[in-house]
């Protein structure tokens, strides 16, 4: 059995991207279909970033899905840089005037599949052999399988929101697509726990061992991260080792207001840069993950799908209520230049923050360098916190 099914804007993928670019043009009356290959509770249950800028809180606000973020969401105007225990906060709020909040992924997904359900989203989950396809004609088209049937969206415009593996960038020819690529020579080993943060603001520590991140979910709720070899499994860690091991690289005084205990989340991700030009063929569109990948070390990489997506939702509401192409037309360049820049300040405090198997003494007299310069020079760390806090859209 197949059928066809027609509608404005197809949102293949339904992670923060896909749903937060269906609400924006939901909000402006632009009907779309979302298209995932997993389910709701697969996504929702998938831990991942911790940090919302206010710029992603502005997004979520205009989505009108902040509410609950504005109950529980831990608003932070600063985070701490140490290097083998010598700590040092940066002030984000006094140098910049703006701050943060910790949020996790997970919230910030089932608030926005809350809000798209009870506004009767159509959504296909547990969708097979997802194909975008006559991606130059006006009519472009995303076919699937779900439930035994051959479906097929017929649409003006495709969104491709399906992350790093998905396949909207892969329907790129590739002699239009570009990438480039930066694969770090270490992982994160993250845990979570149910224990009080052992600070109440973030800890990123550079530790002759390694790196080591010290974050939360909520008073009650920590995350945290150690550098481990990419080969490195979960087996080799017991909570014990973790545990031992988080506390040498924060130092001392942070050790001293370690509250362990038994991990429930446990898992070893890989770190890369990764960018694909352009970020728009024909009437496809890229946005997050689909078409870029930073380190986990800034805290950007949901941060920068939610740019990414307030771009394109202007540009797609300017097309649709004004007649207006100029953003659709522009939003490969103007898209591309903040996700740049956002990909070296990611890339480049990881340089600062982690052990390099390759680093020789001197590059790790640089690192002690920077980060010295870091705490005695206003302007380095105005530098550093307004990367942090979210470089304006434009
Ligand atoms: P996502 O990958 O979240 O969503 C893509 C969706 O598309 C998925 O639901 C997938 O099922 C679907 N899909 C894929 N292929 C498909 C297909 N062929 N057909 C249909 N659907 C398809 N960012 C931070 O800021 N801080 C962090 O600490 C952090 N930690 C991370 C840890 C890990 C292990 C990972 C993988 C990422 C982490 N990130 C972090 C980055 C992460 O938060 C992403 O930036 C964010 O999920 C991007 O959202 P999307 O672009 O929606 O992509
Ligand atoms: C997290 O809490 O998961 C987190 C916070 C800040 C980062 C990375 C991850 O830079």
């Amino acid at each position: 059995m197949s059928h066809t099914i027609e509608t404005q804007v197809c949102i293949i993928g339904a992670g923060p991207s896909g749903l937060l670019l269906s609400q924006l043009l939901a909000n402006a009356g632009i009907d779309t279909v979302v298209i995932d290959r997993k389910d709701r509770a697969y996504i929702e249950g998938r831990i991942r970033a911790g940090v919302l800028e206010q710029g992603t809180v502005t997004a979520l606000e205009e989505a009108g899905v902040a509410d609950r973020l504005h109950r529980e969401g831990l608003p932070h105007s600063g985070f701490e840089l140490a290097f083998d225990g010598d700590r040092h906060r940066i002030d984000i709020e006094a140098l910049t005037g703006k701050t943060v909040t910790v949020y996790g992924q997970t919230e910030v997904t089932k608030d926005l599949f809350d809000k798209r359900h009870a506004e009767g989203q159509v959504f296909y989950f547990n969708a097979d052999s997802v194909r975008p396809q006559d991606l130059t004609a006006d009519r472009p088209s995303v076919s699937f399988t779900h439930d035994g049937a051959e479906i097929t969206v017929s649409c003006d415009y495709i969104a491709g929101c399906d992350g790093y593996h998905g396949v909207s960038r892969q329907s790129i020819p590739a002699d239009v697509l570009k990438t480039f690529e930066r694969v770090y020579p270490f992982g994160w080993l993250g845990v979570m726990v149910e224990r009080p943060p052992v600070s109440h603001e973030l800890i990123y520590a550079n530790h002759a061992r390694g790196f080591a991140l010290a974050s939360m979910r909520s008073e009650r709720r920590s995350r945290y991260y150690v550098q481990c070899d990419l080969d490195d499994s979960i087996d080799n860690w017991s909570d014990d080792r973790f545990w031992e091991e988080l506390a040498l690289r924060l130092g001392p005084d942070a050790a001293a207001h370690l509250q362990t205990g038994p991990s429930f989340e446990k898992s070893i991700a890989p770190l890369r840069s990764f960018v694909a030009e352009p970020m728009r063929h024909g009437n496809l569109f890229l946005a997050g993950d689909a078409a870029h990948i930073v380190p986990p070390t800034g805290a950007k990489g949901l941060n920068l799908a939610a740019a990414d997506v307030r771009i394109l939702s202007r540009a797609l509401i300017e097309h649709y209520t004004k007649g207006n192409d100029h953003h659709i037309d522009t939003y490969s360049e103007t898209v591309l230049k903040r996700v740049w820049k956002v990909e070296r300040f990611s890339w480049q405090l990881s340089t600062l923050m982690h052990q390099f198997p390759e680093n020789s003494p001197f590059e790790k007299r640089m690192q002690r360098a920077e980060f010295d310069y870091l705490t005695t020079s206003e302007a380095a760390a105005r530098s550093l916190a307004e990367n942090y806090v979210g470089l304006p859209l434009e």
